[in-house]
């Protein structure tokens, strides 16, 4: 199979280290730095899907080529799916992920139902027309932080069908789990026919 390269929408490296973990040969992802675009997306919507239609979409206006970007929310469902869109900046514009943690414990005190899930909506452009992608990892945020790996919400999020939190993972042993792994499964799946 030729090789098929996707520009990847993001400022967010965890992000760009995860996919490139998942998506492999005949996949070339080519991150916004190797496309010689330094901008902010803006993400000004209130649901997943329009923030990553807007990121792909502006990304898409600015080079022409295929691209992707994903948008993800940890929604927590005793206190309303918050974070939710917020995810980021749940804290505040400093987009810290130590204080959107200690934000989301303080909001969960005293609440019985933990549950919660990671939602990844991906967005490609695939020749000029737009496809979307969900995947979905449920679990349970736990009291107290565990774990230096990964990155935003990883230290308190336990997967459905682990003891630890994925910050205690390998990035392998998080995509057995994770939101975004299934999310770009379905990319994967959908691209091979394509170009089959
Ligand atoms: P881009 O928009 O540039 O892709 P971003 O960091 O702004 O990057 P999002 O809008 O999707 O990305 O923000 C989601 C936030 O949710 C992110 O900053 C993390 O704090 C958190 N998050 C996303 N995926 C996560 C994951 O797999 N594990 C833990 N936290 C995650």
């Amino acid at each position: 199979m030729d090789n098929i390269d996707l520009v990847f929408a993001t400022n967010n490296q965890n992000k760009i280290i995860e996919i490139r973990s998942i998506l492999k040969k005949p996949f070339s992802i080519i991150t916004l730095k190797d496309a010689g675009i330094d901008i902010d997306i803006p993400e000004p919507h209130d649901t997943l899907e329009a923030n990553a239609s807007e990121k792909s979409f502006t990304i898409h206006q600015l080079t022409n080529k295929n691209c992707f970007s994903e948008d993800t929310g940890l929604e927590v469902f005793s206190i309303n799916s918050e974070p939710g869109v917020k995810s980021a900046r749940y804290a505040g514009e400093g987009r810290n992920f130590q204080d959107n943690i200690n934000l989301l414990l303080k909001n969960l005190e005293g609440k019985s139902d933990r549950s919660a899930q990671f939602r990844t909506v991906v967005s490609l452009i695939w020749e000029n027309k737009e496809y979307l992608f969900t995947g979905i990892c449920l679990g349970t945020i736990i009291e107290k932080q565990k774990g230096e790996a990964g990155f935003g919400y990883d230290p308190v999020f336990v997967p459905e069908g682990s003891h630890n939190t994925f910050a205690e993972m390998s990035i392998e042993e998080k995509n057995k789990f994770s939101h975004r792994k299934k999310a770009v499964t379905q990319l994967i799946e959908f691209l091979k026919m394509k170009v089959s």
